[in-house]
């Protein structure tokens, strides 16, 4: 979009008077940056020559000449913790616990605790290192662990290596002008590159130049936008031999350059702090949410459809939206409100001529099923009348000037002033007034503009940089607070929610975040425009950020901004269906959207993913749950699990939901066929059970009311078919394989259960072991389905079950024999 058609539209959207403000708002800002400018360039300094290397207990600690120091700690046998000094400690906010110990696997009986007791206690991993230190020819010093070579050379040169000596990254001495650092490391050959939280490029970050900032890209996006709403500086390097996952500890703003085998990333200020991980993706993933957290069991609730849209203005026009689903026969889980729903924009207020009843309307909505999530925006009314600024006011609330007065920017309530996230008596009052939405009846809470964004003429569309923050005391400015704002406006309502419902999971969803975002809330792809490369983009952006541990996320079905016609808004809905977070969203001024909007045949294909999504809701909370135990992404990159095969690296017109299924969605108009190509193993067409093996690409011819899906040969697939509980078992070609099940009430913190499936082929035999685990009830009958399997009769713990065609109904059994049609 041009930048005429981008300021007419800043206009349409935020209103002529609000538009002519941000000219004074951008003034005023660059005053004041002037008055306090960032710290001059100066001179290249560098590490000098190593002084002395001290062991530690699960480390060692080096200094250097120049007044450079490098501090080694191992967390694990394949977790490394590298501090080069000068520079601030970053307060640990992306970390599980503050002193920076592993978390343990959530104990399954209460998935979900909160962030603040986790266990503290030195992790068992590090009790067990034994690590070795020696000094090599040349003064080089090599710490060894069963997992990894770390060398490191008397000029500050670092060597990461596998046991076997296998390189997998030289990195720089790195080097400093004034406050900020360089970091530049060299990997192998082919490599490939992923994470940095939410991105537009290609799923291969390689080559390519990224910034991390925060930023809202001003109402749309396509392709090649840079940055998004949350950054993340995290990346996995991955050669044909081994993985490497660095996650840097330092929120201040960053640029990452990588080619095909170098990378540098620059950080304005901050000790250069950073974590090395080896291993394979689902490995590397595990380690890092054991530091960063790994995201709680959301409500099941949450996995179903949501609508929402800017523009919904009434109580009637809400009840009639849930009414259009219903009369359709259309599942719908949630409505979301947008911000016309407040008066005046006033967070945490309700617009009372509008909507007279939030707590009827939310009671009769819950009725029928359907949760109310409601949006909260950061910025605060400058409002004398509002008790949300004067008391804001009267408890130091708000992020100040160096002056001491509160800062101010221009957001939809006009100015605004902005809660200190980083002091946590500020997260404790912010968390105080949720009751008022909760005790309307709102189910889930909605976090907008909170990179925070800010309208502005030009420049950064946020906060001055000059603004102060507290940090938890130790005091710091906005240039390290920015990234953060997100994460911790999130944890602020995380712990809201926990504090006054605490029978009931949070459920929040935020735009911007960083690091350990994870443990708080999900995430959606924002304001992304409405055209064929923008659907397609999605796939990489979720897939990023899965890799960057945040596992939750889905886009606007049918893009944000635009005006997409009904065969894209078919495409996209049939994608989005496989998302974690399955939403309808559109922009204010947008043709309607509402699965009827486009007629037929649209109606029918939506209803018919929409019931195919609720089917699959086993499923899908079968993987919130491994993701509560591993931080595994629900939908991963084709080479997950096999991560070595080059030829898979860049693809991205696909993804796997979970190890079961290949979602191969439809990105181009009117395309007749398309090509998939095949991670290694047998798979079944889901709509048609044919096989597919052992090709690298196959071709899949297409039609409008269907996109290629895949099962993996072995799975045992659980859905909810209308009342029944059916096991989908499809047949592996040979030998046996795994698969898991996961139920509970769908909501709180009762009892669960953990189901293991075994299914083995042996000659004409089928048969399938079932394992379980917990308190939750089994139910009392399942059905179970055969897929690419004739059988001729089958037995349910050696009693004889009846077949009707593919299935049986059977109480649980522990083993399942079928033989084949001989
Ligand atoms: O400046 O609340 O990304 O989902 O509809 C726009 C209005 C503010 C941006 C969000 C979008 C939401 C819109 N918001």
């Amino acid at each position: 979009m041009n930048k005429l058609k981008k300021t007419l539209m800043g206009i349409r959207f935020m209103g002529l008077p609000n538009a002519l403000r941000t000219a004074r708002s951008s003034l005023q800002r660059d005053r004041l940056e002037q008055r306090h400018p960032q710290a001059a360039p100066g001179p290249l300094r560098q590490p000098g020559p190593l002084l002395s290397a001290e062991p530690l207990p699960q480390g060692a600690y080096f200094t250097f000449d120049e007044g450079f120091d490098l501090e080694i700690q191992f967390l694990a046998p394949h977790i490394v913790r590298l501090t080069w000094t000068p520079g601030a400690l970053p307060v640990p906010y992306s970390l599980a616990n503050p002193d920076g110990s592993l978390a343990p696997a959530a104990p399954p009986s209460n998935p979900t605790p909160p962030a603040d007791e986790l266990n503290r206690g030195p992790s068992p991993a590090a009790a067990l290192l034994t690590l070795a230190m020696r000094t090599e020819g040349g003064g080089a010093q090599t710490l060894a662990s069963a997992a990894l070579r770390l060398t490191l050379l008397p000029n500050g040169t670092l060597r990461l290596a596998t046991p076997s000596g296998h390189p997998l990254r030289t990195e720089h001495p790195p080097s400093r002008r004034a406050t900020s650092w360089h970091h530049s490391a060299s990997f192998p050959f082919p490599s490939a590159c992923f994470g940095l939280g939410e991105r537009t490029a290609p799923l291969n970050l390689l080559p390519g130049a990224y910034r991390l900032w925060n930023t809202d890209p001003g109402g749309s996006y396509g392709p090649g936008a840079d940055p998004l709403y949350l950054n993340i500086p995290l990346y996995y390097t991955r050669t044909p031999a081994g993985g490497c996952l660095v996650f840097y500890e330092n929120s201040h703003e960053a640029t990452f350059t990588f080619t095909r085998s170098e990378t540098s990333a620059t950080f304005r200020d901050g000790a250069l702090r950073y974590y090395l991980i080896t291993g394979d993706p689902a490995e590397a993933l595990a380690a890092y949410t054991a530091l960063t957290g790994r995201p709680p069991l959301p409500p099941r609730w949450a996995l179903g459809f949501h609508q929402s849209r800017w523009g919904y203005k009434t109580e009637d026009e809400i009840r009639a939206i849930a009414a259009g689903f219903r009369e359709r026969g259309l599942p719908l889980h949630a409505i979301h409100l947008d911000i016309d729903y407040m008066d005046g924009y006033r967070v945490f207020s309700v617009d009372p001529a509008r909507f007279p009843g939030l707590p009827h309307l939310s009671a009769d909505l819950a009725a029928q099923g359907i949760h109310l999530v409601t949006i909260l925006d950061p910025g605060v009314k400058i409002d004398p009348a509002y008790d949300v600024y004067t008391s804001g006011l009267g408890e130091n609330a708000f992020c100040t000037l160096p002056s001491g007065e509160p800062a101010r920017a221009l957001v939809w309530p006009g100015w605004c002033v902005f809660p200190d996230f980083t002091r946590p008596a500020t997260r404790f009052w912010w968390g105080e007034f949720y009751p008022r939405l909760l005790d309307a009846g709102v189910a889930g809470i909605w976090h907008d503009m909170n990179e925070p964004a800010a309208f502005q003429a030009w420049g950064d569309l946020t906060l001055p940089r000059p603004t102060r923050h507290d940090f938890d005391g130790r005091g710091g400015a906005h240039g390290e607070a920015h990234n953060l704002y997100g994460l911790l406006m999130a944890r602020a309502g995380f712990e809201a929610l926990r504090r006054h419902r605490p029978d009931r999971r949070p459920w929040l969803l935020t735009r911007s975040g960083w690091a350990g975002l994870q443990r708080y809330a999900w995430s959606w792809t924002g304001d992304s425009e409405s055209t064929w490369p923008a659907l397609k983009m999605t796939i990489a952006t979720a897939l990023n950020l899965g890799f960057s541990g945040i596992p939750y996320t889905g886009p606007d079905i049918g893009g944000f901004s635009g005006s997409p016609d009904a065969e894209l808004f078919t495409r996209w809905f049939q994608m989005a269906a496989f998302m974690p977070f399955f939403r309808n969203h559109a922009a204010r001024g947008t043709p309607a959207r509402e699965p009827w909007s486009f007629g037929e045949p649209t109606l029918s294909i939506c209803r018919d993913f929409l019931k195919l999504r609720e089917r699959l809701l086993p499923y899908f909370y079968t993987l919130a749950w491994q993701a509560t135990q591993t931080g595994a992404p629900l939908v991963r990159p084709l080479f997950w699990g096999e991560p070595g095969n080059a030829e898979l690296w860049e693809v991205d017109d696909a993804f796997l939901l979970g190890d079961a299924l290949l979602v191969a969605p439809v990105l181009q108009p009117q395309a007749t066929s398309r090509s998939i190509h095949l991670p290694a193993g047998a798979w079944y067409n889901f709509w048609d059970d044919s096989v597919m093996e052992a090709a690298p690409v196959v071709e899949s011819r297409l039609t409008l009311e269907r996109i290629p899906v895949l099962v993996r040969a072995g799975t045992v697939l659980p859905t909810r078919e209308g009342r029944a509980e059916t096991l989908h078992v499809y047949a592996p070609l040979r030998g046996s394989a795994e698969s898991f099940w996961f139920a509970d009430e769908g909501e709180g913190y009762g009892e669960t259960r953990q189901d293991r499936f075994r299914v083995t082929r042996e000659g004409s035999t089928l048969r399938v072991e079932w394992e379980t685990e917990g308190e939750y009830p089994l139910p009392e009958e399942v059905v179970v389905r055969l897929h690419g399997f004739e059988a001729r009769a089958a037995w349910a713990d050696g009693e004889p079950v009846g077949l009707s065609g593919s299935s049986i109904q059977t109480k649980p059994f522990r083993e399942l024999r079928f033989e084949e049609e001989g």
